[in-house]
């Protein structure tokens, strides 16, 4: 038995089908069409209660959600992808710290711009607010884009999980435009750059961000 991923192209399930790439790992994909609102279909929230892609299934039959936790998953069952820099050095410190910076202070704002009237129903009310959390989400960009510090990984060790993570984020409509992308988070842009040639992943990123 190998890995189910559960997912869509261009979202979320990218970091774990590059993640896993980079392992060496081809899971078998299974769509869940967030177009159609299968993500809250009975069927997959007895997958994932919480109704979010993606979810992966492990060859034990166990199911694990939530981005941060699979890049960490994924790095710790396949050392040899080196997706983290070594145990107890001080670049797994910054790696842990970032990839929790991203779930927490990034990701959530994610639903908020995606489904702003999951928080308040009035129109013009919920316009407003997904206007905030996109504002959000590039500011909290910006702090990111200041933390990365290697040529171009974001960790000064080399590439890592957080590479993945954060280039993700930049690809999305919050962070869509190139001008803007360009002139506020140029490292993160570099880092996407060296991403989409790494061999193992380019297949991985032509799925998910055909378009660039
Ligand atoms: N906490 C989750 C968030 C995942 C998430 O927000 N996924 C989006 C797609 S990229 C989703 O499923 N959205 C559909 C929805 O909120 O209904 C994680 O870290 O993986």
């Amino acid at each position: 038995m190998t890995y189910i991923l559960y997912g869509e192209k261009g979202s979320g399930a990218f970091c774990v089908e590059a993640a896993l790439a980079e392992a060496g790992v081809t899971p078998a994909f299974h769509e869940i069409s967030l177009e159609k609102d299968e993500q809250r279909s009975e069927d997959f929230r007895a997958l994932n209660p919480s109704g979010k892609i993606p979810a992966l299934k492990l060859p034990s039959g166990a199911i694990v959600t939530e981005t941060a936790a699979l890049l960490v998953l994924i790095a710790e069952r396949h050392p040899e992808a080196a997706l983290l820099p070594p145990l107890e050095s001080p670049e797994r410190a910054q790696a842990l710290r970032w990839i929790a910076f991203l779930a927490s202070e990034v990701y959530p704002m994610v639903e908020i711009a995606d489904y702003p009237e999951r928080f308040v129903a009035e129109h013009k009310a919920a316009a407003i607010l997904q206007l905030a959390a996109k504002r959000r989400i590039r500011q909290r960009m910006e702090v990111v884009e200041a933390a990365a510090l290697g040529e171009p990984w974001f960790l000064s060790s080399g590439f890592s999980a957080v590479d993945i993570y954060a280039v993700m984020f930049s690809r999305w409509r919050e962070c869509r435009s190139e001008s803007w992308r360009e002139a506020h988070i140029p490292k993160i842009c570099a880092i996407a750059a060296a991403l989409s040639e790494r061999p193992a992943l380019k297949p991985v990123w032509e799925k998910y961000f055909p378009l660039g």
